[in-house]
């Protein structure tokens, strides 16, 4: 008997890409796409999609893993809980962050990073960096050769004080990503304001964990995210400002553009299914766990951000998964104690819920279609990283990472998610839709059977430049 001619066919799919919906089989061999089309010949192993939705896996191009922390904070979720948590939710590519902390050169944040990552993940990986410390060794060096190895996009932030930069490193910053078509990513908020809110909500006895919204004000995004704009302007810089929370953010991001600027935006599951109520009405220590940066705000900027990932303004969307416990000293607790906001660990987790989430209410909702939905969650983050079409996309060549889709409804519990956790924002909510089975190189990492664990099939990608904006010639960009 002659070999198969795939070691997988996936048969009656409707594919799902970011322009297109069409119905074919799918042929798979040694992890990759090879064919698409009616009737092909059979596989090794079938799986029967049935007719149902298939997309493109998810790129999660902003969530963070075992990214090290001022003690006693640990995050929960490190690159085996992590990827695990991803797969079951239909994610299958990661792009967390390797955090330089001051005084660090990057590149041993690089290696130290490869080191926590290195065997365990389930799903491929890439890094961004997080550019906290730009000396002239790290802006003249480290980060042209790192570009140039694929780490080719940085976050800056604008607060916390062991990260923020000022306006010039922030010039300096920008202008290597310019002259290298790097992409850089902006945590807008202005760290003054919130330490000045801060001091002054302390000082009325105002600590409690909702408390953490009224020190961030949409103001100080606005502003923090109307200076970044200019700066990038300035520069004659691509910038992606991520985790968009709000309208006043918004109204920057659609100025620019109609400036013809290039400014691109995410946006996060946070800001359209939780609000600051969330943070508690009282002063209930329960609302820790919603604390993140920026707060989610009320439900007309839910709305807000609704319209802007239907009209084309967002980008991408990601989860920002930054998992701690709230029962624990290493998470919302430090130390075992209830503390006062400004030492809550800031974030919520989400790696395994972004895409269902985003699918039931987005696209089941009737609130985006479904080619937006592979858009935002996996093929305009692959380009934007330097991954298309390697992966974001159900094409020949690509890596065979697929989701079939199973619509159904199901309450979220998160004793049944898969993440390092204890707790979900999103506890007995209502879904519509959940992966029945991902594909990650072929192979399956989540059916009805569960999670199948291979800790190393998750590599690491050296990313390409980003491929949302045509590079300039050298002579323009000069
Ligand atoms: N805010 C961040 O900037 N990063 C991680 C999580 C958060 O809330
Ligand atoms: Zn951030
Ligand atoms: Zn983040």
């Amino acid at each position: 008997m002659s070999q198969p001619a795939f070691d997988l066919v996936v048969r009656n799919a409707l594919i799902a890409t970011a322009s297109d919906t069409y119905a074919a089989d799918i042929g798979i061999r040694d992890g990759r796409i090879v064919q698409l089309g009616a009737s092909l010949a059979p596989g090794a192993r079938e799986i029967d999609a049935e007719g149902r939705v298939v997309t493109p896996g998810g790129v999660d191009a902003h969530c963070h893993l075992d990214q090290p922390m001022e003690p006693p904070a640990r995050m929960a979720d490190d690159f085996d809980s992590g990827t695990r948590a991803a797969a079951c939710g239909g994610t299958t590519t990661v792009i967390p962050f390797a955090a330089q902390e001051k005084g660090q050169s990057l590149r041993a944040a690089v290696d130290d990073y490869h080191r926590r990552a290195n065997g365990r993940a389930h799903v491929d990986y890439a890094f961004h960096l997080i550019v906290s410390d730009p000396t002239p060794q790290v802006l003249n060096e480290e980060l042209p050769a790192l570009i140039a190895e694929g780490y080719t996009s940085f976050k800056i932030y604008m607060t916390y004080d062991d990260l923020k930069l000022d306006d010039g490193q922030m010039l300096d910053v920008f202008d290597v990503a310019r002259k290298h078509g790097a992409m850089a990513m902006v945590h807008a908020e202005n760290a003054d304001c919130i330490e000045w809110l801060t001091k002054k909500l302390e000082a009325a006895g105002r600590t409690a964990p909702r408390f953490h919204a009224h020190s961030r004000p949409m103001l100080v995004e606005r502003e923090a995210t109307q200076r970044a704009i200019a700066l990038a302007e300035l520069v004659d810089v691509p910038i992606l400002i991520v985790h968009v929370s709000g309208r006043e953010a918004v109204e920057q991001i659609r100025w620019a553009r109609s400036h013809g600027l290039n400014v691109f935006a995410e946006t996060c599951p946070q800001y359209l299914f939780l609000s600051a109520e969330d943070l508690g009405l009282d002063n209930s220590y329960m609302g820790a766990r919603c604390v993140c940066s920026p707060p989610p705000r009320d439900k007309r900027n839910q709305e807000i951000i609704w319209r802007g990932l239907a009209d084309g303004l967002f980008t991408i969307f990601s989860s920002d998964h930054a998992p701690f416990n709230f029962d624990s000293p290493e998470g919302k607790k430090p130390g075992g104690e209830e503390v006062t906001f400004r030492h809550i660990p800031n974030g919520i987790p989400g790696i395994e819920t972004r895409m269902p989430l985003l699918y039931s209410e987005g696209v089941l909702g009737g609130r985006i279609t479904l080619n937006r939905f592979v858009e935002l969650t996996s093929t305009n983050p692959a380009k934007a990283y330097g991954l298309h079409p390697r992966k974001g996309t159900i094409a020949v060549g690509s890596d065979a990472d697929l989701v079939i889709w199973d619509e159904r409804t199901l309450t979220l519990k998160n004793t049944q998610l898969h993440h390092n956790v204890d707790y979900t924002p999103y506890e007995g909510m209502t879904l519509k839709a959940w992966p029945a089975v991902t594909l990650a190189q072929g192979e399956v990492v989540w059916d009805e059977q569960g999670f199948h664990p291979r800790q190393g099939r998750g590599r690491f990608l050296a990313c390409g430049l980003p491929t949302l904006v045509p590079r300039k010639s050298q002579e323009e960009s000069l």
